[in-house]
């Protein structure tokens, strides 16, 4: 909470355009790293950023549990099982949470579903990969929970406190599903000639997507310039994929698979790693839609919501009913 210029409790920020701050005294609030809350006054360029994204991750976090559900009937042993529906349950609860978040900001949780499932709203280009062995649940736990942990510690320090603070927990259950990645591949990548194969190969196609999960270039990025000066991002789309590939280079050496990048190398200068050039017409295909799988993600989901109706309509007669009760017993 950044100060005492509240609007009026309850009003929140549906109406935030009607009091719209002096843009120059929220930058302030902004630059000295003060959180912003429901409450509280703000730009409705920022709140309409914020919804944007908040509702793009909360949508990537259950489109994500289709690649790793795909799988749960096959998990190789009782324990692999066990452990994998934790973990899409998990995602399940991401969701939750920053859906919760985005209502903060006055968005309507059943329109922004619509939105998804209308094509207004976007989710992660990741997802829309096919999941072809088991050895893609440990690259996706490796690579794609490791790049989701490099974007999202970032965001635990966002401007506005509902979604920081929804994303420390997050951060918390995504590092358990990124050592549960590896320690899958370092299984496979130990085990027989066939297994090691098989991790390699899964990890031969999720590299590049998961590079691109961090978005476009930086000067291909319109977004990120206002929402690092918001405070909303801390770093820069081609900042963090950077940090990834420092990261997971030396993961892969101690798994014993190698990356499939020729241009991969230490620059002792930059104190960085080179890696070589990122197909974004591919990014920029998926999110139009046009990956392997956009069409079978988003008929699943629309499937589900609808044979999920009942269940919507059984909490809002559930609630309603002690509503009811509750104000009975008042009066
Ligand atoms: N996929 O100006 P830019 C997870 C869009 S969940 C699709 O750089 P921005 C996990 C972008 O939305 C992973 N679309 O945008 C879950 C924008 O279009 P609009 C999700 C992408 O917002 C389960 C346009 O391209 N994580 O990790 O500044 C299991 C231009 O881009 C993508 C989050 O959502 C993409 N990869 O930066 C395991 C984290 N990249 O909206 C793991 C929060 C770009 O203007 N989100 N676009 O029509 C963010 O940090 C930022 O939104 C992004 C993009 C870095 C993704």
């Amino acid at each position: 909470m950044y100060g005492n210029d509240f609007t009026a409790p309850g009003t929140q920020t549906a109406t935030a355009s009607a009091a719209e701050p002096d843009l120059e005294d929220f930058q302030r609030i902004i630059d000295a790293d003060s959180r912003v809350e429901p409450r509280d006054r703000m730009p409705e360029g920022y709140r309409k950023t914020l919804v944007r994204q908040i509702a793009q991750h909360a949508h990537s976090e259950i489109i994500g549990m289709q690649p790793e559900g795909a799988w749960i009937s096959r998990a190789p042993s009782l324990r692999r099982k066990a452990i994998l529906m934790a973990k899409v349950q998990d995602e399940a609860g991401h969701g939750l949470y920053l859906y919760a978040a985005a209502e903060t900001l006055g968005a309507d949780r059943a329109e922004l579903l619509d939105m998804l499932h209308d094509g207004r709203q976007k989710y992660s280009s990741i997802f829309n990969y096919p999941t072809l062995t088991w050895a893609d649940i440990g690259t996706i736990g490796w690579l794609v929970d490791g790049a989701a942990i490099v974007n999202q510690v970032p965001l635990c320090r966002c401007s506005y406190g509902p979604y920081a603070r929804a994303m420390i927990r997050v951060c918390k259950e995504e590092s358990f599903h990124q050592r549960q990645g590896f320690e899958i591949l370092h299984t496979l990548s130990h085990g027989t000639e066939a297994q090691k194969a098989m991790a390699q190969d899964a990890v031969d196609r999720w590299w590049w997507p998961s590079l691109m999960m961090f978005g476009p270039s930086d000067d291909q990025s319109p977004n990120s310039a206002q929402s690092m000066a918001w405070g909303i991002k801390r770093f820069s789309n081609d900042e963090l994929r950077q940090r990834f590939v420092d990261m997971t280079v030396p993961q892969a050496e101690a798994l014993g698979l190698t990356l499939p990048d020729p241009d991969l190398a230490w620059n002792e200068e930059r104190g960085h790693y080179d890696f070589g050039e990122i197909d974004f017409s591919e990014l920029f295909e998926v999110i139009k839609g046009n990956g392997p799988c956009n069409a079978e993600r988003m008929a699943h989901r629309v499937r589900a919501h609808e044979q999920g109706a009942w269940a919507r309509d059984a909490a809002v007669a559930y609630a309603d009913k002690h509503a009811a009760r509750r104000a009975e017993a008042v009066a």
